[in-house]
């Protein structure tokens, strides 16, 4: 009996390896990671994409899509996913909300979902059209909060090291008045005495706090851990009990410190290993979504703060080209697209302008990605639009302005917007003004239809290759 239960899941397993394997080898699977910190637009990107794949993808909405300006693409529908323990994307409730009147956001993640979509299309290749003129490809997508992405980066580090960095973050002079209470507290801890469970506890969730309001007033984008923002189901677990301190190592004896030390890489092998390991080692293809003008508004730090966020995140991911047989199982990163997004909160004359700025600030990273064999691109889009563009005459001068209704606000508004900076500006270079951009609603659907800023050629960039 057991041997023939071994054997049937022996066999399943392999049936499941083997079809796996076949789809690589055609290239008809691409798993795209959907990368970007809290508040970028992942989910409402996973949400525009599958909407305007499954019901708008004609050559007037998707003109720079191949597939769809050729009248190729067949259909596009949502399947059963290969990783059952993991909840599907709600893409009804996410695209009921963008289609509502008034249209709102979906709301932001809680947890990890994924859902897979099959694309149908007429293919072009000699080689494929000879097997079948007729192909599918499968596009893997998964959501997550973003919180929990930053968590990525400390699977490289070591308590004391990861200690040290969170507390010269918490010190930077934007940062110290939500700080102090817990700067001092951890000043006065003794790392070296026995442990005491009741003091750990309480630093623990006064840290907690300490990450809560800087979520909620500044756009700092590395809070770590990210499960003390969005816990999941470690709500209330030890695991998360631990907080950074300048405390010493002693060769022996158990001190507080080597207890806070445990936990730490407790968290890091139980939580954000098998998160890395389970969504984040597989991937074909990447797009990062950046809101830059978010960190803009808050000033040149957060710029600099999200550009060292960006690269320790673009740092565990892995890139290259992989030759045929390791992609098989071992599939790499092969293209990446850094996206300036929500482009639609400023003009369509400064759009160039946000892509430049946040080239700039991936360049470093792009130059060796590039090296490595990795395609890359830099765009200005918005999934889904939430502005029209307008002009203004004033005093005889034209002015390129945006039409929307801001987030919270009753009415729409005209709204010319600051011209954002091509790279990161220093403080000297700041603009005493700084840089006051809005948030806007959607824009209501037309007949049941969203509208985007360059979908279009985010698809082509990402897929395009793999529908010809
Ligand atoms: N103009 C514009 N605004 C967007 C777009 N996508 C997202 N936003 C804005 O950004 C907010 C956050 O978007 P989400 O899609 O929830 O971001 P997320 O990355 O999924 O955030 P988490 O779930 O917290 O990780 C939205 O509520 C909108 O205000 C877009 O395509 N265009
Ligand atoms: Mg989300």
């Amino acid at each position: 009996m057991n041997t023939r239960r071994f054997s049937k899941d022996t066999f399943e397993k392999l049936k499941n390896k083997a079809q796996k394997t076949l789809h690589r080898s055609l290239d008809q699977h691409i798993k795209l990671a959907v990368t970007g910190f809290s508040g970028s637009g992942k989910t409402a990107f996973i949400t525009a994409l599958i909407k305007h794949l499954t019901t708008q993808a004609d050559k007037q909405n998707l003109p720079f899509f191949d597939v769809a300006r050729e009248q190729r693409l067949i259909a596009v529908k949502a399947i059963p996913q290969r990783a059952l323990d993991i909840p599907t994307f709600d893409y009804n409730c996410a695209v009921n909300s963008l289609l509502a009147n008034p249209p709102s956001w979906p709301s932001s993640t809680q947890r990890i979902n994924t859902l897979t979509l099959a694309l149908k299309f007429e293919t072009r290749n000699a080689l494929k059209q000879h097997l079948s003129p007729i192909s599918t490809v499968y596009l893997e997508l998964i959501d997550y909060p973003g919180e929990w992405l930053v968590d990525l980066p400390m699977l490289n580090q070591d308590y004391q090291t990861w200690s040290k960095e969170v507390l010269t973050l918490l010190k930077q002079p934007q940062y110290i008045d939500y700080a102090k209470e817990f700067l001092t507290a951890v000043d006065t801890f003794d790392s070296d005495a026995v442990v005491d469970e009741t003091i750990l506890k309480k630093l623990s969730e006064q840290y907690q706090r300490l990450l809560l309001s800087l979520k909620q007033h500044t756009k700092v984008a590395q809070l770590q851990p990210g499960r003390m923002l969005i816990p999941g189901d470690l709500a209330g677990a030890p695991i998360l009990l631990f907080f950074p301190c300048d405390g010493v190592m002693t060769v022996s004896g158990e001190t507080q410190y080597m207890h806070l030390e445990a936990r730490f890489n407790a968290y890091k092998q139980q939580v954000i290993g098998p998160f890395y390991k389970q969504h984040f080692c597989q991937f074909d293809r990447q797009i990062v979504l950046v809101d830059i003008l978010s960190a803009l508004a808050d000033g040149p730090d957060t710029l600099r703060e999200q550009e060292q966020a960006l690269r320790n995140i673009v740092d565990v991911f892995d890139y290259g080209k992989s030759n045929m047989l390791k992609r098989l199982f071992y599939p790499k990163i092969d293209k990446v697209l850094f996206a300036a997004n929500k482009c639609d909160h400023v003009s369509y004359e400064q759009q160039p302008q946000l892509a430049k700025l946040l080239h700039s600030m991936v360049h470093e990273k792009s130059n060796d990605l590039r090296f490595a064999g990795v395609e890359i691109d830099t765009m200005a889009v918005s999934a889904v639009q939430s502005t029209q563009q307008t002009q203004v005459v004033e005093s005889g001068k034209t002015l390129n302005c945006i039409v929307g209704k801001p987030i919270d606000e009753p009415h729409q508004i005209t709204f010319l917007p600051p011209q954002p900076p091509t790279h990161c500006l220093s403080k000297e270079q700041w603009p005493e003004q700084g840089f006051d951009f809005l948030s806007f609603a959607p824009l209501p659907a037309k007949c049941g239809n969203l509208s985007h800023v360059r979908l279009d050629h985010v698809l082509q960039f990402l897929l395009g290759d793999k529908l010809r």
